[in-house]
């Protein structure tokens, strides 16, 4: 049973060919930023409760953040990484405090 019929004129209609390669989706880092104003257990807290490190490591970022201005809390696909900085900064806020979380594109 054939669908093609040679007296049939062509449609017209035109059909796309999918990509052959899937690509990764961009990746971004969330930042935090130095500011002198935020209490440094306020900031190991954020990186705990919002990026799941242990203390130990949420002190090291937390320090190292202090001494060069800006350290990365993790890396995620976009609309992850929106989430977190979202909810990052309506924390800070929340808390009074002036601390800043940013996203860049790797
Ligand atoms: N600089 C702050 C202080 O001395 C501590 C701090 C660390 C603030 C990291 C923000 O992202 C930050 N209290």
């Amino acid at each position: 049973m054939s669908h093609h019929h040679k007296d049939e004129p062509d449609s017209g209609v035109a059909v796309q060919t999918a990509r052959p390669q899937l690509r990764r989706p961009p990746l971004f880092k969330v930042l935090l930023l130095n500011d002198d104003y935020t209490p440094m257990d306020f900031v190991v807290l954020i990186l705990q409760k919002f990026f799941g490190m242990p203390m130990e490591t949420a002190t090291q970022i937390m320090l190292h953040i202090h001494t060069r201005g800006v350290g990365v809390c993790g890396v995620f696909p976009k609309d992850i990484a929106e989430t977190k900085v979202a909810r990052v900064n309506d924390y800070a806020r929340s808390h009074h405090h002036p601390l800043l979380c940013t996203m860049e594109e790797m």
